[in-house]
């Protein structure tokens, strides 16, 4: 064999071995978000309590791989507001984006919890929680319901322990909690609003997602991004840019931390999960993000013209 042959024989191994790495990575992100039927999504967010909630709804209320089927509110108590109050702000907040995306009769919006647990074994009963378990309930089987929750975990936590038998019907995602030297740790806002579900939650057994809080440092977005894409354009995409500039008037950049955990769950390839043991539980860990990636594919997937769904205006 010439020398030249036997360069082209390699050059075309590496080529045959580079297309089925391609293949492979493309096959894992499409089992995990398509599957053989879209993923049945239901989210629970503090849509009030910060800017990235709303735009991390907008972002998984578009993709056209996910079933939305509940959108929930969740309080916080901060130093103007009741944890109840909070929940209320939020709810309206919810009600108003389903609106203006036409969604109001196809995702429920029940309302959630009104004080956080009183300890680790006490449930907090509402109507969040007795419609995931609904929507739990009646996915198909093979399946599961894919529960997002974008503030403190007194629903999720209270819907597994009101009725533990959903269990193996839910996969949790959270936005929360600080991974450092391998161990999770509370001391972050969404753990700290109720500590007894952030105490109960990894011990329910559920399949749990953490898109840790530590992860997420450098999470920065930019306002003149957002007004770049969303301004002038009318409907849900304004009513973002006036919630950054009505929140957090002069504040030019802000960490939209909530976004990353449906990029993570869109976009595998964008981040890295960790299997950990947690008091001997398993728990996924998100412990790295491509920042620039989300972003970018964020922009992308919101863009206009890229939402043909004939429900929005
Ligand atoms: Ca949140």
């Amino acid at each position: 064999m010439t020398t030249l042959r036997r360069l082209l024989s390699v050059l075309i191994v590496f080529c045959a071995l580079h297309a089925v790495h391609a293949v492979a990575q493309e096959t894992t992100v499409q089992a995990t978000v398509n599957g053989s039927a879209k993923p049945r999504v239901y989210i629970d967010t503090d849509m009030a309590a910060e800017v990235d909630d709303s735009y991390a709804v907008f972002r998984a209320l578009v993709a056209p791989e996910l079933d939305i089927v509940g959108l929930s509110s969740m309080g916080w108590t901060g130093e103007k507001s009741s944890f109840a109050d909070g929940t209320r702000q939020s709810q309206k907040m919810n009600e108003e984006i389903l609106a203006l995306m036409k969604l109001t009769g196809t995702v429920s919006h029940p309302l959630g919890a009104l004080n956080p647990m009183p300890d680790a074994a006490t449930p907090v009963d509402s109507p969040a929680v007795q419609d995931i378990i609904v929507k739990a309930k009646e996915t198909p089987a093979g399946q599961k319901l894919h529960l997002f929750v974008l503030g403190a975990y007194t629903t999720a936590a209270s819907a597994l322990l009101i009725d533990p038998s959903i269990k193996d019907k839910l996969a949790v995602y959270v936005m929360g909690y600080r991974y450092n030297n391998g161990e999770l740790t509370t001391n972050e806002s969404n753990c700290q609003g109720d500590l007894n579900a952030a105490a109960y939650l990894p011990r329910s057994g559920v399949e749990l997602h953490v898109m840790a809080y530590s992860t997420l440092l450098k999470f920065r977005w930019a306002k003149a991004d957002a007004s770049a894409h969303f301004k002038g354009t009318g409907g849900i995409r304004d009513y973002l840019v006036r919630r950054w500039e009505t929140y957090a008037p002069d504040e030019t950049e802000r960490v939209l931390w909530d976004i990353a955990v449906f990029e993570a769950f869109l976009r595998p390839n964008l981040a890295t999960e960790k299997k950990i043991s947690h008091q001997s539980f398993p728990v996924r860990v998100w412990t790295e993000a491509d920042i620039p990636g989300m972003q970018a594919d964020y922009w992308d997937a919101t863009k206009v013209q890229s939402f043909s769904r004939p429900r929005e205006d």
